[in-house]
């Protein structure tokens, strides 16, 4: 059978999905468009000298890689001169982004609109160590027929997303995506530039033996969460009756992607250090797009007290506590942290 590209893929998924109009194709295809440049960036690596730390702090409050602003700027060019996103937030850039194309020509604006939501490069303190990094988007539909819609047409739960995917920048670049209609997995072909299917509809396990989470965090944890992890750690002799194996590559773009090929469940709870701000990861860009390729694969996505999609943001840099992959170890750790 002669494999089937992004362009075909998403030509027949339009026949099927009523939301997937042609505005938000060019924006998937645009996105992909900015993940392969976003690949070469990270390939070239040391010979553009583009593996170093920059002086800049980011509005997480972060030490930037050169790699996050090229990445960024990837990103944002693609935006600038698509009429169909009417606003982005990123992880790098403090307030709400309005491309150029709204600058030029602001009195026409199609009626297929989109926001989107991105972490241009996920796991960034990797890549001076040549270990997997990605890019991870968010699409929403956006909520005002307005020119320019302010933060607060961003604050909607996850659960509205039409469409999330995730680059991811290893042996080869892999995009994951999903419309609301199960997970697919593409590789980038460097013959012909082009992304093809070559994993459809993956599927995690409910069941799981495999969990990560970043153990130096232990004494800072809920007691629910060191009853979980604990119960895990205890093996075959344990409450659980079975030996777990332990990942962590502190790159969650990874992370999920190891999760949705062999299983497992991934933690990035709050903890007595972290609380105040919520927790590490962001819901916009990160636990928002990554719980919805969890779900739409079969998993779940938590908190650890409730499900990521019905959360309703208060700001477009909120955190929270992620708990996803294995539907029935989700359920168990949500079980333990509502007791
Ligand atoms: P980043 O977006 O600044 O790269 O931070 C997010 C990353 C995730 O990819 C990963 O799960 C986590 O931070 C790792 O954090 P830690 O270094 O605390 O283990
Ligand atoms: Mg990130």
């Amino acid at each position: 059978m002669p494999a089937t590209s992004l362009s075909e893929y998403l030509i027949e998924k339009q026949k099927k999905l009523a939301h997937l109009n042609d505005g938000l194709v060019s924006v998937l295809v645009d996105l992909a468009e900015a993940c392969k440049k976003t690949a070469h960036a990270v390939n070239q690596g040391a010979l553009t000298h583009s593996l170093e730390s920059l002086d800049s702090i980011n509005v997480q409050g972060e030490k930037q890689q050169a790699l996050d602003v090229i990445s960024n700027d990837i990103f944002l060019a693609f935006a600038d001169q698509n009429k169909h996103v009417a606003g982005l937030v990123s992880e790098e850039l403090p307030d709400v982004y309005f491309p150029h194309h709204l600058q030029s020509d602001a009195d026409q604006f199609p009626a297929q609109r989109y926001l989107l939501a991105f972490d241009p490069l996920d796991g960034s303190s990797n890549v001076s160590l040549n270990i997997s990094v990605g890019s991870i988007f968010s699409v929403l539909p956006c909520p005002d027929a307005v020119q320019q819609p302010q933060a607060q047409a961003f604050l909607q739960a996850g659960k509205h997303q039409v469409c999330a995917g995730y680059a991811m920048y290893g042996f080869s670049t892999m995009l994951v995506i999903t419309l609301g209609d199960g997970v697919d997995c593409f590789t980038l072909d460097e013959t012909t530039d082009e992304f093809v299917l070559t994993s459809p509809e993956m599927k995690i396990p409910q069941d799981a033996n495999e969990f990560a989470i970043n153990m130096s965090h232990q004494r800072f944890w809920e007691p629910a969460m060191q009853r979980y992890v604990g119960e895990c750690l205890q093996g075959v002799e344990g409450v659980r009756k079975k030996d777990f194996n332990m990942r962590w590559v502190a790159s969650m773009v990874a992370e999920v992607h190891r999760i949705l090929v062999r299983g497992g469940v991934f933690m990035y709870p709050t903890d007595s250090k972290i609380k105040k701000q919520g927790g590490k990861l962001r819901l916009l860009y990160e636990a928002n797009p990554m719980s919805f390729i969890v779900e739409q694969a079969g998993g779940a996505s938590s908190t650890a007290y409730e499900r990521i999609l019905d959360i309703i943001p208060d700001h477009i840099h909120q955190r929270v506590g992620v708990v996803l992959g294995a539907k029935h170890e989700v359920e168990l750790v949500n079980a333990y942290h509502n007791r």
